[in-house]
């Protein structure tokens, strides 16, 4: 039994997100931790609200709500979102907690030690219309890389590069559009990550199994330009955690808050922590996932992220691990997503354009998402939602290939054999064929979710599904019931089997659907099909079973075509 730690990426407060980011962090993250739990093995998922920063001071400003309140509220809105989806969390923290509050203190005091922050008067943008220091993200410019007429001032979401605000050219206030910016004097604090280049660069050489999307973006920032920078950790702002040295005040930093990015990664050790204070459970509880010296030395630990956060965890956090010079798990493996593209543009939070969490839940069940999102993941490249695909996927796998064959063989076995699962007859070559087949199919499934080979493993859970459905039309127990009935009963029994099988694997992916099917079938053995031969005997003859509700209902055209002018968007 292995030990394995999974954190995905911490949505931020100010709004619900839509599917592009759902699939490319908290969901395959799920399917990760639902899959190793199945396999036996001792999970940890956290995931968070990042809560901290001016997107939720201004959105909590337009709410009319003081800060805390509306990020209390949102984090309960996120919460009951991620229930509906299934996020099996093992605990959804807050980045505005006091764990957070004092880990990122200890950080920041246990760097200083180290000589990595140093104190800098530097000159900051601000807005004399909006009355405040403008963060990063609010000033938008011409990036000075790639040209990009809309780019942030931490980053370009075009060519992925880390910016400076100063470094936009033509520089406005994204929050009231004006230009009437001035530089004042401020004083900060940076983390020396150019002293940690060497250490870094060693760190990421030593990963030659991650994923190519990723350590081309780490070894892009490390060594593109003048390579990498120091980074301011502080700012000019009312919500946050204080800056402090510990527990002890930051002379000439009062007032100050910490960076968000420097706040948002401690979350994932404080999440932990704030999971083991919700359970009854000591420090040793969460430290033992994170601390080499208490335990945390056979943890493997995997992220999960969009890969505009690639640069953040492959890093800036690290720095701050590094840097510290304490004991704490660095990642072992970074599973990082290109984008999801919403029919024939980009999803838009603020145009309103895609679906949002919210409403995908409002139309339809998790499962027909998680499917479709897992089943077209974005990670050899971007990938696109349309409603036709969407349609033709669900209907398809899900209904015709699944549904199909847990209603037939259960009102099959219902109307000719009763209420338990007949007992006639023995299995021959044909259902020797399948289950070598299975067999052999199962085997590379596993290797393919060990990999999080996301889209390859929901192709090869669809060929197993397939399968079944094949040897269930051409062994034909409707027919050969009339001829030999004992025959027909053996190919039923086995078709019982495979329905527990099929739950069994699909339960990462579509949960709810493997739920009704073994409720359906009184089981509740959810053993993994370590041995296949074993797995199609695990139900016996005489087991009841129950023929269940429709698993999947197909998508109308009607339907999809209401949807698409339903989440089109406003127009330009
Ligand atoms: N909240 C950005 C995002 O949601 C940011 C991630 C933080 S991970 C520590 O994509
Ligand atoms: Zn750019």
């Amino acid at each position: 039994m292995a030990r394995i730690l999974i954190t995905s990426a911490i949505p931020y407060i100010n709004g619900i997100k839509h599917l592009g980011n759902l699939v490319g962090s908290q969901l395959p993250a799920d399917l990760f931790a639902r899959y190793n739990r199945a396999r036996g093995h001792e999970v940890m998922f956290i995931c968070a609200t990042d809560e901290h920063g001016t997107p939720a001071e201004l959105a909590a400003a337009k709410a009319g709500k003081p800060v805390a309140e509306y990020c209390a509220e949102m984090h309960e809105v996120q919460a009951e979102i991620a229930r509906g989806f299934r996020l099996s969390f093992d605990h959804f923290g807050r980045s505005s907690s006091a764990r957070n509050h004092h880990l990122t203190q200890h950080f920041a005091g246990v760097l200083a030690e180290q000589g990595l922050i140093r104190e800098v008067t530097e000159k900051m943008i601000f807005s004399v219309d909006d009355n405040r220091f403008l963060p990063d993200r609010y000033i938008e410019g011409t990036c000075p890389n790639c040209g990009f007429d809309s780019a942030r001032g931490d980053q370009c979401d075009n060519c992925t590069k880390q910016l400076d605000p100063t470094d936009l050219i033509n520089p406005r206030s994204t929050v009231s559009g004006s230009t009437n910016l001035e530089l004042r004097e401020t004083k900060h604090l940076y983390l020396m990550q150019r002293a940690l280049k060497d250490k870094l660069e060693a760190w990421i050489d030593s990963k030659s199994d991650w994923p190519i999307l990723t350590t081309s973006i780490a070894k892009k920032w490390l060594n593109d330009g003048d390579g990498l920078q120091d980074r301011g950790i502080t700012r000019d702002l009312h919500w946050g955690i204080p800056v402090k040295k510990g527990d002890q005040p930051w002379p000439g930093m009062e007032g100050k808050v910490f960076y968000v990015w420097f706040d948002a990664p401690i979350e994932y050790i404080a999440g932990t922590a704030e999971w083991a204070d919700a359970n009854g459970l000591g420090d040793e509880a969460w430290q033992r996932w994170w601390r080499t010296d208490k335990g945390a030395s056979d943890v493997t630990y995997y992220q999960f992220m969009g890969k505009d956060n690639v640069p953040f965890h492959t890093l800036s956090f690290p720095a701050t691990i590094l840097g510290s010079g304490e004991p704490w798990k660095l990642v072992d493996y970074l599973k990082s997503f290109n984008y999801l593209n919403y029919d024939g543009g980009q999803f838009s939070t603020s145009r309103g354009r895609g679906v949002f969490m919210d409403q995908a839940l409002s139309i339809l069940p998790a499962d027909y998402w998680r499917w479709w999102l897992l089943s077209h993941a974005p990670e050899t490249s971007d990938a696109e939602f349309t409603w036709e695909n969407f349609q033709a996927s669900v209907n398809k796998d899900l209904a015709d290939v699944l549904g199909n064959l847990v209603s037939r063989v259960t009102k099959f076995a219902k109307s000719k054999f009763g209420d338990a699962i007949p007992e006639g007859g023995e299995f021959g070559p044909q259902e020797a064929a399948l289950i070598a087949d299975l067999g052999a199919r199962v085997r590379e499934y596993e290797t393919l979710m060990a990999q999080m080979e996301v889209r390859k493993a929901a192709a090869e859970l669809r060929a197993i599904w397939v399968v079944g459905n094949e040897y269930l039309q051409s062994a034909a127990p409707w027919t050969v019931v009339k001829t030999d009935p004992e025959r027909a009963q053996a190919m039923i029994r086995l078709s019982f089997n495979l329905i527990r099988l099929y739950a069994v694997l699909s339960s990462p992916f579509i949960p709810d659907a493997a739920q009704t099917m073994m409720t359906a079938l009184g089981c509740a053995d959810w053993s993994w099909p370590e041995d296949i031969a074993h797995a199609m005997r695990v139900l016996e003859a005489g087991h009841g079973f129950q023929v269940p509700e429709n698993l999947f209902r197909k998508i109308t055209d009607e339907e999809r075509s209401d949807w698409q002018t339903r989440f089109a968007g406003k127009r330009d």
